[in-house]
C-alpha cells in the first residue's frame, strides 16, 4: 500500500518541538516547514495554511489513502440464529471460535455451561463464579451459517487435580496440514479471584474428534507479579508484573511466516482502570510447531487496547480488530510483521467475541473476513447466546429520501 503523507515527518517533528517550548499555550505559528497543497487544504477545510491548530496538524499526519478511503472501515448488525443457537433459557453458549468449512458444513466450537453464576461471595470450590466457569468446549455445524446443530462435547474439563479441571473455555480453531487444533483457556479448581488462567491445546485428525489434550498448558501468565496480603483481592499487589501476570486469555493461533503466532489477551495482577475502561493488553507468543513450545515475544505487549482477540492474515501482515478497552478501542489495526500494529480505521463499534469466517477470501478486501460471522450477546448476566453478525462498508452518506443522481425540482423540495 502506498503511504502518502501530507507532511515531511522530520519537518513536523521540528515544528512540534518548537511549539512545545512555547509558554503562552497559543496555537503554534511555526509552520514554515509544513508543506500543504491546495488540494489538501481544500479537502481538510483548513482556513489558513499558516495558522494550523493542533487538530489540523494531527489531520495532516493521517495517511491520505486511509482518510479518503474506507477499505478498512465497516459498520455492522447482529441477528438471531436458528436451531440450537436460538436462545435457550438456562444454557450459556458464548465465545464462538472461527468458522471453518469441512465435509460441506460450517463448524464452530464454543464455551458451554448451564445454570446461573453465584459469583465470588460464596464457596468458590463448589459454586459457579462466572458464566464461563464450569464450561466444556462444544461444537456445532451448519449447512448455511444460520441454522446450527449442536453436535456435542469436543473437549471436556480435566480430571480432578489436572490444570484444566475447573473450566475449559474461549476456544479457537486452527487447521494446519490436515490436523485440527483447538486452543482454549483453562482454570484449575478453586476458581478464586486470584487464580491464574492458562492456555491449553487439543488436536485431532477430524473436526469431529476425538481430541488429544496437551498434558501441560502451552501458555501461562508471567510469573513476576507479587500479591499483597493473603486476602482474595486481585487489585492488591506489591508489584504488578508484566501485562499478562494474572491471566492469558482468548488464544488464537495463526500460521504465519513459517511459524505459529499465538495471539492472546493478557490480564495483569492489580488491574487498573485506564481510559475509562479496563487495563487490557494483547501479546503474542511464537513457536516453530503448532504444539509449541510457544515463546513470548520480547516486544509484548503489542496492543495497549482491545479485549477478545480477533486477528487475520492480510497483505503479508496481520490485521487485528481492537474493541472494548483502552485508548485505541474500536479501531482496526494492521502490522506488516505481525507485531508492530498501526491504526487503519476507527469503527463505530464492533461485535464482541467474534468468530471469524475463515472460509472467506481475506485478501479480497482488508475486512472481507468480517462480512459475516459469529458473536455472543448477553441476554442477562447469567446467560449468553451465540448470534450472527454481518458487516458492510459505508458507500455514501445521504439524508432520507435523497436518491443519488436524481435532479431535484422545486416541487420535490416542498
Ligand atoms: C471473554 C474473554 C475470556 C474471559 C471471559 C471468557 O469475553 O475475554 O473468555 O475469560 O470473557
Amino acid at each position: 500500500m502506498k503511504n502518502i503523507k501530507y507532511i515531511l515527518p522530520i519537518a513536523l517533528g521540528i515544528a512540534f518541538t518548537s511549539c512545545k517550548t512555547e509558554t503562552n499555550n497559543a496555537p503554534c505559528d511555526d509552520n514554515e516547514k509544513i508543506v500543504i497543497t491546495d488540494d489538501q487544504q481544500d479537502f481538510l477545510g483548513i482556513t489558513n495554511k499558516d495558522k494550523l491548530s493542533a487538530a489540523s496538524k494531527r489531520a495532516l499526519q493521517w495517511d491520505e489513502e486511509l482518510v479518503r478511503g474506507n477499505d478498512w472501515f465497516f459498520k455492522y448488525e447482529v441477528y438471531d440464529l436458528k436451531g440450537d443457537f436460538a436462545y435457550e433459557e438456562g444454557v450459556v453458549r458464548r465465545d464462538p471460535s472461527a468458522i471453518i468449512k469441512e465435509n460441506g458444513k460450517y463448524y464452530t466450537w464454543y464455551s458451554r455451561s448451564t445454570g446461573p453464576s453465584q459469583g465470588f461471595g460464596g464457596d468458590v470450590v463448589k459454586d459457579k463464579v462466572f458464566p464461563w466457569d464450569r464450561c466444556d468446549i462444544w461444537y456445532a455445524t451448519s449447512e448455511d451459517g444460520i441454522t446450527w446443530k449442536e453436535e456435542g462435547i469436543a473437549v471436556a474439563r480435566g480430571k480432578a487435580g489436572e490444570y484444566d479441571d475447573r473450566s475449559v473455555f474461549t476456544v479457537e480453531i486452527m487447521k494446519h496440514e490436515g490436523i485440527y487444533y483447538l486452543c482454549y483457556q483453562t482454570v484449575k479448581n478453586p476458581y478464586s479471584v486470584r487464580v491464574k488462567n492458562q492456555v491449553g491445546l487439543a488436536w485431532s485428525t477430524s473436526p469431529n474428534g476425538p481430541w488429544t489434550k496437551s498434558k501441560e498448558p502451552i501458555l501461562s501468565p508471567a510469573d513476576n507479579g507479587i500479591w499483597k496480603g493473603e486476602e482474595q483481592d486481585r487489585f492488591a499487589v506489591i508489584k504488578k508484573g508484566d501485562f499478562d501476570s494474572h491471566k492469558v486469555h482468548d488464544p488464537c493461533i495463526i500460521p504465519y511466516k513459517g511459524k505459529f503466532y499465538l495471539y492472546y489477551k493478557g490480564e495483569q495482577m492489580g488491574e487498573a482502570i485506564t481510559f475509562g475502561g479496563r487495563q487490557i493488553r494483547h501479546g503474542v507468543a511464537i513457536a516453530d510447531n503448532p504444539k509449541g513450545p510457544y515463546v513470548k515475544s520480547p516486544y509484548n505487549p503489542i496492543s495497549n487496547s482491545g479485549h477478545e482477540i480477533c486477528v487475520w492474515p492480510y497483505n503479508g501482515g496481520i490485521a487485528s480488530l481492537i474493541t472494548t478497552d483502552g485508548p485505541e478501542k474500536n479501531t482496526v489495526q494492521w502490522a506488516p510483521d505481525g507485531i508492530n500494529f498501526e491504526i487503519k480505521a476507527v469503527v463505530k463499534g464492533a461485535p464482541h467475541a467474534i468468530g471469524l469466517n475463515r472460509t472467506a477470501d481475506n485478501e479480497k478486501e482488508p475486512t472481507e473476513i468480517l462480512r459475516w460471522g459469529l458473536t455472543h450477546e448477553y441476554k442477562n448476566y447469567n446467560y449468553q447466546y451465540i448470534r450472527g453478525f454481518k458487516t458492510s462498508r459505508m458507500q455514501y452518506h445521504t439524508a432520507k429520501g435523497v436518491v443519488k443522481g436524481k435532479k431535484i425540482s422545486v416541487n420535490d423540495q416542498k
